[in-house]
């Protein structure tokens, strides 16, 4: 088949206001860029001209600033589904200009299958290759590309050269079947595959071909500090010490870690601790230390749905395939966070807070309650489903006027109920077979910052002490409300709560 091969100004005007869009990636690895971009730039003429023009975007995870940023800055989504990280999509989803909805990650596809989100206009789709027949061989990132592909009307491929056709055999590609003919999903263990290395689509969707060469724009890790590094040894310490007590088996178990500085800090420390043997990691993004524990022989197997690394450690990977190629699958993101295969393989769950309450609720998406930070990503997907789920977070934010640990969260992203350990750089709380009421004491005692110590123990005084779970509901949020009114969580007045 021959197709329409044109610039990306010219696929951009093949958009229409209104058009549903779902985009190929996981993070900014496989999301597309050029094309993005040029919409935005259309959007921004359109606009100019008096014409509305909004895009509904459907997407895999974060995408680059190409893409979000870019399409944000111009004003042209007024939908944006399932998880983001870029800041001028963030300040534009708190001020109430696009319509966020915040999903499990291993949902959407087929809850797009199943009808809730309705259809698809055009799946743009960041491609290493595309042969005539339909074939595309997808780049750094999965994310929901198959599914899209396929429900999308019509198709965009943006065929990207910095990344070589000898990437082909990274990828395992499945679409599960629905309800009620859906099968068990056979992988058995992170190395299975199940099945295709290329996107098969019918190539008479494809509506144009846009050619670019556009770098992944994963943006660099902040360097280990102190904090980082404590945490990063106190998951490790307890790993081990599981390992050593057989509640992990001798074989280990593989490792999922979440997005983020104190995520990626986590995972160099757990690979540099020579009492955890070599591991594997069934996880969504693989991040630059995995690839440098795998070159060190301390992660034998990553599978993920991107490689969300920076670019001189993708060029190492690109370099050096041979070396990777048996070490790495990627695929799309309803397999790799898939609760039936997080549960059968058993997985050890790291994941981030943004705050922690004293009975182990965990908030990942809202500051104070209200405003969105990112998403809860593939957070929820793991958590519930994992064989040890632990979340990580420093003991206090923003010079010391935020404790992330307050008595009641102010969003719940992940409930007690999955929580089973709260690891901060002061230490380690162990909340398993633990009541409420245990929690709490574990959790002070060993997660809270000295200088809030005591206001959690007076917290807990306000409450009547005796109920299932104390609360005194009136005064839950006075750290909060201390934050808001005077911009430090250490000056609540607790005498307004009595
Ligand atoms: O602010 O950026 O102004 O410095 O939040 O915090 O400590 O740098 O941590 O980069 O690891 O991100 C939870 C956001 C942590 C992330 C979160 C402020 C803090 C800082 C970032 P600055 P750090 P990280 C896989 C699984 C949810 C999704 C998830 C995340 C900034 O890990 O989005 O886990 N997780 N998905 O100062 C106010 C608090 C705060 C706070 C931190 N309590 N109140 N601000 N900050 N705690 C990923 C995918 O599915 C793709």
């Amino acid at each position: 088949m021959a197709y329409n091969f044109m610039s990306a100004d010219e696929a951009a005007r093949l958009i229409k206001n209104g058009d549903v869009i779902a985009t190929s990636g996981f993070t900014a690895s496989g999301a597309p860029k050029e094309l993005p971009t040029a919409i935005a730039h259309y959007a921004e003429e359109e606009h100019k001209a008096g014409r509305e023009f909004k895009i509904a975007l459907f997407t895999g995870a974060s995408t680059g600033d190409s893409c979000d940023g870019e399409l944000a800055r111009a004003k042209a989504m007024s939908f944006r589904t399932p998880y983001q990280s870029n800041k001028d999509l963030r300040k534009a989803i708190n001020a109430g200009e696009v319509n966020y909805i915040d999903a499990h990650l291993s949902q959407l596809a087929q809850e797009l299958r199943y009808g809730t989100y309705g259809q698809i206009d055009v799946a743009i789709i960041e491609a290493a290759d595309l042969s005539a027949n339909g074939d595309i061989l997808l780049t750094a990132g999965v994310g929901n590309a198959p599914t899209y592909a396929r429900l999308a009307k019509k198709i965009i491929v943006e065929i990207n050269d910095m990344h070589p056709k000898s990437i082909l055999g990274l990828h395992d590609l499945y679409e599960p079947s629905d309800p009620p003919y859906r099968k068990e999903i056979p992988i058995f263990s992170v190395k299975d595959r199940i099945g295709t290395l290329t996107l098969k689509v019918d190539p008479s969707k494809i509506i144009a071909v846009v050619n670019t060469h556009r770098p992944n724009e994963v943006g660099k890790f902040t360097p280990i500090d102190e904090t980082t590094a404590k945490i990063g040894c106190n998951v490790a310490k307890f790993l081990a010490s599981q390992l050593k007590s057989g509640f992990i088996p001798k074989e280990f178990l593989p490792i999922q870690s979440g997005v983020g500085n104190v995520a990626n800090a986590v995972l160099g420390f757990l690979g540099d601790d020579k009492d955890i043997p070599a591991f594997t990691m069934y996880t969504e993004v693989i991040q630059d230390s995995v690839i440098e524990q795998m070159k060190k022989g301390r992660i034998s197997f990553a599978s993920g749905s991107s490689l969300t690394v920076t670019e001189e450690v993708l060029e190492d990977i690109y370099g050096t395939l041979d070396f990777f190629r048996e070490k790495l699958v990627l695929r799309p993101i309803e397999i790799s966070n898939n609760p039936e295969v997080v549960r059968r393989l058993g997985l050890i769950a790291l994941n981030t807070a943004l705050e922690a309450d004293i009975y182990g609720n965990v908030n990942s998406t809202h500051v104070v309650g209200n405003k969105m930070m990112n998403g809860i990503g593939g957070s929820g997907d793991f958590t519930r489903n994992a064989y040890l789920s632990i979340y990580s977070c420093p003991s206090i934010q923003k010079g010391g006027c935020i404790s992330p640990i307050v008595p009641m969260v102010s969003h719940v992203d992940h409930s007690e109920h999955s929580v089973k350990v709260l690891i901060t750089d002061q230490g380690i709380a162990d909340l398993r077979g633990k009541s409420p009421k245990e929690r709490a004491k574990c959790i002070i005692e060993n997660c809270v910052h000295p200088d809030y110590k005591q206001l959690m123990w007076d917290y807990l005084k306000l409450t009547d002490g005796c109920a299932q779970t104390p609360h005194s509901l009136k005064a839950a949020f006075a750290l909060h409300n201390a934050f808001n009114e005077t911009g430090d969580m250490r000056n609540v007045d607790w005498s307004k709560y009595e």
